[in-house]
């Protein structure tokens, strides 16, 4: 009890100090105060022009019926969407005067961003705002989130308020790692074991009830995205990973033994990637984005029975593929000609890089962060790169010290470390800008059972991450971070979530 009484007052004391000035998140490109105040209430009157203003201007009404604005009446609010307004994509313009508030971008994107800034600037300050002006644009085109919903299945709902919360960092990547090892979890039409069977179980619980999306649920998610100008990118892992799929359909598993039995597609056979393919077909009706993530990642062939066979064996040699590894390149080229023949791109975990796949046709997503190497290796070889290195960015890592239940690598994944990223690799990635398309917070949930233990590996790390992909190196600093950050904290109490109070890190 003393120590809830005194992480309150040491929230009050750090809340006090910021009380009506500039507390966003994350912290904006520019910001310039002028003298005055603008008091906005629940009755505002709120315009937009440009078509497709009108309907942020509709949410933005319903939005402040439930914020806490201390007046009922008052305050002018428009929306102005100007394509040829000269700011770039995602960027937006906000403009506090004593008469009115005026949000101006030249992409949808762009004014829904401001729209969130304006709702974080209204909670924050209860309805009275400081006359300022606000010029904001972000720093990377990809903010994303991974979420692991096959070791563990957390649900629409869970997924729905995360996508809010995203929506107000300017987060803009959903990454759905919707495929694994324990289950499988989205409807395919024509493939029904795959969730007959492939969904059954979990990390802890290969019996557990079948848990996943159907296609309705996908459609309803996906559209709840867009409307925040969030972008759901599935993966489908393969070559390993597949243990769901290939337990479903045996006859496209490479088979294997013990923990790795049906751990690999079966690279050598046709029908694989006819499956696989027929798969895509479902998934990229379901999925607008112009990506699908095929994973990639930890590949083992070599312990497979079936690849001393001598027509397997002739089949490496015909091809001239060398080895399991070999085989394994060969893999991911088949499907990212497949992904490109329907007019996508693959993203793929950094073991790709080695695949020698044409860059037009690959984003290589670099986790390994013990092998820098190969985070310079694709950037030489011209990939395009999302960084979502291992440390600081898997949430699956505790995050303070004391902390039990969590990875621990030679150190751990302190929010400090989220936020100061990417200055732990801008050496590496000198001259290399343009080929760098962000960054992402990844949460990998073996031991991420429930929703509970979700919010507290994720909160307040994602916060720290949305300022790390957004927010210029000029602007980023980190002791102010953390005297606002109890500010967003109050945010989540509003959601119930429950997260990591760092300012109470033992209680
Ligand atoms: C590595 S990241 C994996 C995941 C695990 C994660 C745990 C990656 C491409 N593969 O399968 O869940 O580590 O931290």
């Amino acid at each position: 009890m003393k120590k809830y009484l005194l992480s309150c007052l040491l929230c009050f004391f750090t809340l006090v100090p910021f009380y009506g000035q500039r507390v966003l998140f994350p912290t904006p490109s520019s910001y310039s105060q002028d003298k005055g105040n603008c008091n906005i209430g629940r009755l505002a009157n709120v315009s937009g022009t440009g078509n497709e203003a009108i309907q942020l201007v509709e949410s933005l009404k319903a939005e402040l019926q439930h914020l806490p604005l201390s007046a009922t009446e008052g305050g002018t609010i428009q929306f102005v969407l100007d394509e040829k307004n000269g700011l770039s994509e995602e960027a937006y313009q906000l403009t506090v005067t004593a008469e009115k508030v005026l949000l101006e971008a030249s992409t949808v994107s762009g004014l829904f961003h401001a729209k969130e800034a304006l709702l974080q600037m209204l909670r924050f300050g209860k309805g009275s705002l400081q006359c300022c002006r606000i010029q904001n644009h972000p720093r990377y085109a990809w903010r994303g989130f991974m979420l692991d919903e096959s070791r563990h299945f957390f649900g629409k709902e869970k997924v729905k308020q995360y996508l809010d919360l995203m929506a107000s960092l300017h987060l803009n990547v959903f990454h759905w790692h919707l495929t694994d090892e324990p289950g499988w979890r989205i409807e395919i039409k024509r493939f029904p074991k795959l969730t007959q069977e492939g969904a059954i179980g979990n990390w802890h619980d290969p019996k557990a009830p079948a848990a996943f999306y159907t296609q309705e649920d996908i459609k309803e998610i996906v559209a709840y995205a867009a409307e925040r100008q969030i972008m759901v990118v599935p993966e489908f892992d393969m070559p390993g990973h597949a243990t769901a799929v290939c337990r479903a359909y045996p006859e496209v598993s490479g088979g294997g033994e013990g923990r790795w039995a049906h751990f690999t597609f079966h690279p050598c056979k046709e029908e694989t990637y006819t499956f696989i393919s027929q798969i895509f077909d479902e998934l990229f009706a379901l999925f607008p984005s112009p990506y699908i993530h095929i994973g990639g990642d930890e590949v083992h062939y070599g312990n497979q029975s079936w690849f001393t066979d001598p027509e397997i064996q002739q089949f490496i040699q015909d091809k001239q593929l060398g080895n399991e590894t070999g085989l394994e390149h060969y893999f991911i080229r088949r499907i990212a000609d497949i992904v490109a023949s329907k007019g996508k791109t693959i993203i793929a975990w950094d073991e790709a890089i080695d695949a020698d796949v044409s860059p037009d046709k690959l984003i290589v997503m670099w986790w390994r962060h013990d092998r820098k190497h190969q985070l310079v290796k694709a950037l030489e070889n011209g990939y395009r790169v999302i960084m979502t290195p291992r440390r600081p960015f898997y949430g699956d890592f505790i995050q303070y010290g004391s902390h039990k239940v969590g990875r621990f690598w030679n150190g751990y994944n302190p929010i400090e470390d989220v936020y100061r990223f990417p200055s732990q690799v801008s050496n590496l990635t000198l001259g290399y800008e343009d080929q760098i398309l962000g960054l992402q917070f990844s949460l990998w949930t073996e031991r991420v059972a429930d929703n509970k233990r979700l919010d507290f590996m994720t909160f307040p790390r994602l916060i720290a991450t949305a300022e790390a992909g957004w927010t210029i190196e000029k602007k980023k600093d980190y002791s102010l971070f953390m005297q606002k950050l109890p500010y967003f904290l109050e945010l989540l109490d509003t959601y119930g979530i429950y997260y990591f109070n760092p300012f109470a890190p033992d209680t």
